[in-house]
């Protein structure tokens, strides 16, 4: 069951089946920011991630980079975004990303962002993202040893 969680390391959330890693915010070079996160399923039935707030943003919004030729554009995930049973939503750059807009306060690397997830079954759930410099390349260099 946990497979393909094994290399996650440890939730930071769950709530019903589903469970949260790694979630981070690249520090942001303006009033605007994204937000990573992976969320497995653990459970036999599907859900949707229909909602997402940060208390450090004035609107958060659920994105999706389309990259086109040398294009990268934005569009809004309209209905949420489905997390398949025994399956798994990957949050991250040049794709899906959770977008902070009208930033309270300025985010700086070290700082926490709070945000709450809401799924459409397994309810809300807090989680708690670190901002990291950006050219650290968040989880992807985490995951590597190539230094
Ligand atoms: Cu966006």
């Amino acid at each position: 069951m946990a497979m393909e969680t094994a290399d996650r390391g440890t939730a930071v959330a769950e709530v019903g089946h589903l469970a949260i890693y790694g979630p981070f915010v690249p520090a942001p070079p303006a009033d605007i920011a994204a937000l990573y996160f992976v969320v497995v399923n653990e459970g036999d039935e599907p859900d949707r991630l229909i909602g997402i707030s940060s208390t450090a943003a004035g609107m958060t919004m659920l994105h999706q980079s389309v990259t086109d030729g040398d294009t990268v554009s934005m569009t809004p995930v309209e209905g949420g975004l489905e997390i398949p049973p025994a399956g798994e939503v990957v949050l991250a750059p040049g794709g899906y990303h959770a977008m902070l807009t009208s930033l309270v306060e300025p985010l700086e690397v070290g700082d926490i962002v709070h945000a709450t997830l809401e799924f459409e079954f397994a309810g809300t759930v807090m989680i708690e993202a670190t901002v990291m410099d950006p050219a650290s390349g968040g989880m992807e260099s985490m995951a590597s040893d190539d230094e």
